[in-house]
């Protein structure tokens, strides 16, 4: 089985631009407006992560992927994405479209809020001069938004599960409660820890202790990585400076989701070359260009590109999988040597693992039966046998032996 697809849940403010960046990370066809609540249902889709293909170190002329594709040397990885309903302030307590949509992003293994660093929408997300609103703020009362989601979900008949744990392990009773929010035993673990709760007993938490425990869990088991959108309007370039200051715990990537979702437009109609992720982007033939779609490209030239280094929406995809949540690249292959599978495709698969991943995890993620049947894995770049345990690196190119292999 391959490994289990990541999800990257898209969030935030109503109208700041969440069903643009998920459109542009997808291509997915979305409905996106200038005013509150374009978006009621979720939107489900593909988007990638952007490495340095393996077949460039290894001196290869091409790749076969077998899913996503690679451009120039550029390897794009498959990683779900999701883009829900906008929230306002006050959405636990049932303004706007409520929370509870969020229960959408159960599975969700990391979160990208996008807020307008522009400042360009009310609270409730109405229109506004760019400017007038803090972005700042916004990052605060989101995020309380998502802590009370989870605290909504974690305190429901708290004291009676509280009381049933009296002979239990808390940490497996709490893993399993909260099994249907992805939260796993080590989030379980590590927000204990953090919360100061190791050694107490659910049973004798108070509601601040709860609340904690739920604020904790939620932040390692969804990180969140702030996406400050709307970075070519003016007013985003002072916000952007204070929300780096203001807000030295987040990861902030300033983006630009309607200048990306242009550009791989403009790119897929074949009037410019455009590599997502890219700080450039090249004019095919300017003849074959309306003014309207020349000026637009200038605008994206001088107001994002030339002033953020890229739209962002790459970064923030990226810095989502590797930095929150701490994944690596491995491609298995079936010849060490030729670094094919077994029809001869070069580096046909790149999965994304968690780091600390060992070769026999990889082998169960290829098929179970070479995970049970392991025997050694080699290296396929240092033809180095390796063992089981071997904790793998990113990168690597793994072949695995097992003795259900040989058979077949
Ligand atoms: N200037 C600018 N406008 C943007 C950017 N990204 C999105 N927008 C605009 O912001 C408005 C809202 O975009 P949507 O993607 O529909 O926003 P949303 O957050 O999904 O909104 P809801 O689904 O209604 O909550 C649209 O008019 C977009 O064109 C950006 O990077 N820059
Ligand atoms: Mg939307």
């Amino acid at each position: 089985m391959p490994p289990p697809q990541r999800l990257i849940g898209v969030v935030g403010k109503t109208n700041v631009g969440k069903s643009t960046f998920f459109a542009a990370a997808t291509l997915a066809q979305v409905e996106i407006a200038n005013h509150p609540f374009t978006t009621i249902e979720p939107n489900v889709g593909v988007g990638y992560v952007r490495v340095r293909c393996a077949h460039v170190e290894l001196g290869l002329p091409r790749c076969d992927p077998a899913s996503g594709y690679c451009l120039e040397g550029w390897r794009f990885i498959p990683v779900k994405m999701m883009d829900v309903a906008g929230l306002i302030p006050g959405a636990h307590e049932g303004r706007g479209l409520g929370n509870k949509f969020l229960d959408d992003l159960r599975q969700a293994d990391a979160l990208i809020l996008v807020v307008d660093a522009a400042g360009a929408t009310d609270p409730e997300g109405r229109p506004a001069q760019p400017g007038s609103y803090d972005p700042v703020e916004e990052v605060r009362w989101m995020e309380k938004e998502l802590d009370e989601w989870f605290y909504r979900i974690i305190s429901r008949d708290w004291d009676k599960f509280a009381r049933s744990l009296y002979d239990k392990n808390p940490v497996d009773a709490l893993a399993q409660r909260l099994s249907g929010l992805s939260v796993r035993k080590h989030h379980i673990e590590e927000a204990l820890k953090r919360a100061g709760l190791e050694e107490k007993h659910p049973m004798r938490w108070s509601l601040d202790d709860l609340r904690e425990f739920a604020r904790v869990v939620r932040r390692v088991s969804k990180p969140i990585l702030v996406a400050a959108n709307k970075a070519d309007l003016d007013p985003a370039e002072d916000n952007i400076k204070r929300m780096r200051k203001e807000l030295k715990d987040y990861i902030i990537v300033p983006t630009s989701a309607a200048a990306e979702l242009a550009l791989k437009r403009a790119a897929k109609a074949g009037l410019i070359r455009y590599i997502p992720g890219d700080p450039k982007f090249e004019i095919v033939d300017e003849k074959r260009l309306t003014p309207q779609q020349l000026k637009a490209l200038e605008y994206i030239e001088e107001k994002v590109l030339k002033r953020w280094g890229s739209t962002g929406v790459q970064d923030a995809i990226n810095r989502a999988v590797f930095d929150l949540m701490n994944m690596i690249i491995v491609y298995p292959v079936e010849d060490a040597n030729k670094y094919t599978d077994s029809r001869g495709r070069i580096l046909p698969d790149a999965y994304l693992v968690p780091r600390g991943t060992t070769a026999r995890q990889l082998a169960y993620m290829v098929h179970t039966d070479l995970g049970k049947t392991f025997l050694y894995a080699i290296d396929a770049k240092t033809k180095r046998r390796i063992g089981e345990d071997y904790i793998l690196e990113n990168n690597a190119v793994v072949k695995i032996v097992a003795a259900a292999a040989k058979k077949a």
